[in-house]
This record gives structure tokens, sequence and C-alpha cells, in this order.
């Protein structure tokens, strides 16, 4: 189970090749979604088109939970996993450090639209060093309250077992059986007033026995690197539901999970560092005020990320082989960003319905069947982003207006670059080179033509280094070069 841990690397192709394997299941009844899904198997054609109708259907087909998951799921997952680890894009965005750029960006940016429960913005973001800082302060954590938890006055859990047990009257002090399990910790930081933070003792894998783990009901924050494994859970059932406000999640993984991997309620929660790998659902986002981090989510069998959150955050996020879509902002997302993701072979990279000033910029959109679907979002930012490979149109704008639309490259789309738009005299259309595109590392050679080519919208794109971008300008895409 190490390797389910070790950062995976944004350019390791082999987190594409698991999330592609196993998608020839259609997730509903919308015939567009195996359709597409078997074109990103294979290779592109224009047969995956961005369909209007069914986008507008699409909240539904993502949330109405079939029941098809199972079956080679499973088989395929475990390697999937394996793999994702390795190549584990979340950490390694560190190195491309166009990410914590982002985050930090959205510090300046954000701070009013996202609701002042985020406190822990300045903390997360200096992380340059995100995935170090971050792991030993989980050991750290852990090694301290497991020799006396007893005689702490903190508010910290200690996960001391990897089973999934629920024993009757497990406490804090005495948590019968084999530990303290995960599912324990939840309950009694549920029951407990006060911020709890949740930690193990070591890189546990659990799998889920045969029920979702408790809904957090209180401000806590569950700190991996942890594993969870879903299969065990009923069908439609989300692995894990957050409710209240102010709850953080970090360095989870969660895996083959028969609907949402994480489904956030609520306001003011962050969910960052985490791996989603092979659920049937989307990181499901819905509530207000949410902060969605430099995750990695490969292989949903509908959105990788399912915005229904207002004022939100989703930044430096990695998102591939979505049947359906990358990122989805629904009609309830307004005023929520999407800075500095990279979506990678989803059906649609991202889509926006009906919500106003979404703002979309630094995203890296590669091979998939519709780079960026419009269907009535108003007031939209998009800029500095790079759009390529897509089978289907490069931005689809089916209606709505923009707040602005300039300054982003387009190349090797199948149909237009910009149906029903201008992409605006900012543009650039040429090949981005890519340090690596067939391996998947999607930064920018030194003589890319997205390099200082960005409009700079007050982002730190490039993290701890001084100023908020390197060379004359900000670079297009998400990942800003040296
Ligand atoms: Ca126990
Ligand atoms: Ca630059």
């Amino acid at each position: 189970m190490e390797q389910l841990t070790a950062p995976c690397s944004r350019s390791k192709r082999i987190c594409l090749d698991c999330a592609v394997g196993h998608r020839s299941r259609p997730t509903s009844g919308w015939r567009w979604v195996p359709m597409c899904a078997a074109v990103i198997a294979a290779t592109w054609t224009t047969s995956c088109r961005y369909d209007y109708e069914l986008l507008e259907q699409l909240p539904d087909a993502i949330g109405s939970g079939t029941s098809t998951f199972g079956g080679g799921t499973a088989g395929g997952s475990t390697s999937s996993v394996g793999s994702t680890s390795t190549g584990g894009a979340t950490a390694g965005g560190s190195a491309t450090a166009g990410g914590s750029a982002t985050a930090s960006g959205s510090a300046t940016t954000f701070d009013t639209a996202s609701s002042g429960g985020s406190t822990s913005v300045g903390g997360d973001t200096s992380a340059g060093d995100t995935t170090g800082s971050g792991g030993s302060t989980a050991s750290d954590g852990a090694s301290g309250p497991s020799g006396g938890s007893g005689g702490s006055t903190e508010t910290q859990l200690v996960v001391t077992t990897a089973a999934d047990e629920e024993d009757a009257g497990a406490t804090r002090d005495n948590p019968l059986g084999a530990g303290l399990s995960l599912r324990e910790a939840i309950q009694i930081a549920n029951m407990e007033a006060g911020r709890q933070t949740i930690t193990f003792s070591g890189e546990y894998s659990i799998a889920l026995a045969s029920a979702p783990l408790p809904t957090i009901t209180e401000p806590v924050e569950l700190l991996g690197p942890v594993t969870v494994e879903g299969a065990g859970v009923p069908s439609q059932t989300a692995c894990l539901a957050v409710g209240a406000s102010d709850v953080s999640i970090r360095f989870l993984t969660v895996y083959n999970c028969p609907a949402e991997p994480v489904l956030l309620e609520g306001t003011g929660h962050e969910v960052s560092d985490c791996n989603f790998i092979d659920s049937a659902q989307s990181l499901a986002v819905t509530g207000q005020g949410h902060r969605i981090l430099r995750n990695t989510i490969v292989g949903s069998d509908g959105a990788g990320i399912w915005c229904n959150a207002s004022d939100s955050n989703l930044l430096d996020n990695w998102v591939a082989g979505s049947a359906a879509v990358g990122i989805y902002a629904t009609d309830a997302a307004s005023t929520t960003s999407i800075v500095g993701n990279t979506l990678l072979q989803n059906g649609f990279g991202i889509a926006v319905a009906l919500a106003t000033n979404v703002v979309i910029a630094h995203n890296t959109v590669v091979d998939c069947g519709v780079g960026v679907a419009i269907d009535g979002a108003t007031q939209l930012d998009f800029r500095n982003n790079i759009v390529v490979g897509s089978s289907g149109e490069g931005v689809s704008l089916n209606s709505g207006d923009f707040f602005a639309l300039d300054a982003s490259l387009y190349f090797g789309n199948g149909g237009s670059d910009c149906l029903n738009c201008a992409p605006g005299p900012a543009s650039v259309f040429a090949d981005p080179r890519f340090v690596d595109h067939a391996a998947n590392d999607l930064a920018l050679q030194a003589d890319s033509p997205a390099v200082d080519q960005a409009i700079d919208l007050g982002f730190d794109r490039n993290a701890g280094s001084n100023g908020t971008f390197n060379g004359l300008a900000p670079d297009l895409g998400a990942f800003e070069s040296d």
C-alpha cells in the first residue's frame, strides 16, 4: 500500500491507461455517454459531439447513480489505484508548481467570494512543498497522541486500525476491538464539541465493509494519508458525505466507490491533495464556499468534479478519463472559479450551465471530446486557457455571454476552435509545445508559444517564487514555466 501514498506525477501515462481501461460500461441511459467513452478509448472522431439538449440533462445523468458499477471495475481498480499513486498527480503537482501557484492566487482573488471559512488558505498555499509538509504533519500528529491520547486536551483523534469496525461504546480512550477505526473516529468527532483532527498511526487502506463512512456533521480535519476502498458500499451511496461547515479533508484516496467518493454539502469545506479513482460518480460539491485544491480524479463514470456550489474555488485539480465531463459547473455554481486545472481525455473538458460570473482561467484542456461547453452561462470570464486536441469544438457556446473571452491557445481541435464565439485578439493558434504530450507531461517547453502570453489576472502562478509569474507575463494554461 505504500505506493498508494506516493505522489503521482502529472506526467504519468499510467494514470490514464487505467482510466481508459474500463470505460466500456454504459453508466446511464444517455446514449452519448458510452459513445463518448468509446471514442475516448479508441481514437477521436467527430462522432463525439456536444449535444446541448443532453447537457441540460447532465445533472440527472450524473446524479442518477446507476448500479451498473461493479464487475470489471474492481478488477481493474487495484492496478489503477496503484498506478495512479505511482503517478499520483496530486502531489506531483508541486513539481510543476503551476498548482500551488494557483492556490495562493486564490487567496487574493477569491477571499471575498469564498466565505471566510477557509482560514487555512495561507497555510495550504504557502506550501510549495505541499506534499512533504503535509505528510510530516501527519506523522508528527500520529506519534504524539498515540502515546497518551488520554491526557491530551487537544481535539485529536488517531485512527489506529485499518479495520472498518464499529464497536458499540468505543471511545477515544477505549476504542475496543482492533483499535480506533476511521468509522469510530468520525462518530466520536461528531459527538464532541469543537473541531477535531483525525490522523492515522499508519498508512492504512480501509475497505468499507458494508456501509459508507458516517456523515461528517461537525467541523473536523481529516488528515491522511489514508486510502478508502468503497466497493462494499451500497450502490448510489457516497463513500463519505460531509455536511456542516469548515471540514478539511487532505491526503485521502478513495477508489471504487459505487457513487460519489466524497459528497460535500454545507459551507466552507476544503478538499485538497486527494485522489479519487474509478468511482461511479463525481466528486460532488454542493453548498457554498468550498475549496477544491490539487486533487487527482481519474476514471469517474460521471463528471470528475460536479460543482453545484456557488462561491467556490476549483484550483489545480487534475481530472482525467471522466466519461461525461472533467469539471461540470451547474446552474448553481455562480461566482465559482475554475482555475489552473488540467482536464485530460474527458468527454467534455469543462462544461458550464446556467451559472453567472464563473471564471475559467489558466486551465489546460487536452484531448477531450469537446474542450469547453457553455450552455446558458452569463458573464463568463474565459481567459488564459489552453484547449487542444478536442475531437469536436475547442470552445462551444450554445447560449450565454462573456465578461471576457481572450488570450487562450487553441490547437488541433477537430471542430471550430470557438463555435459561436470570437476567441479574441490575444489568442494564440499554435502547437503549445508541451514537454511530452504523449506522456501527459503538459508543462510548457521553453519555446512554447504559450509562454508569457497570458493576461495577468492577479493569480499567483509561480508558487514560492518571487512575484506572481516567471518571465515577462504569466503563461497560458495550468503550468507556469521557469
Ligand atoms: Ca474499535
Ligand atoms: Ca511566464
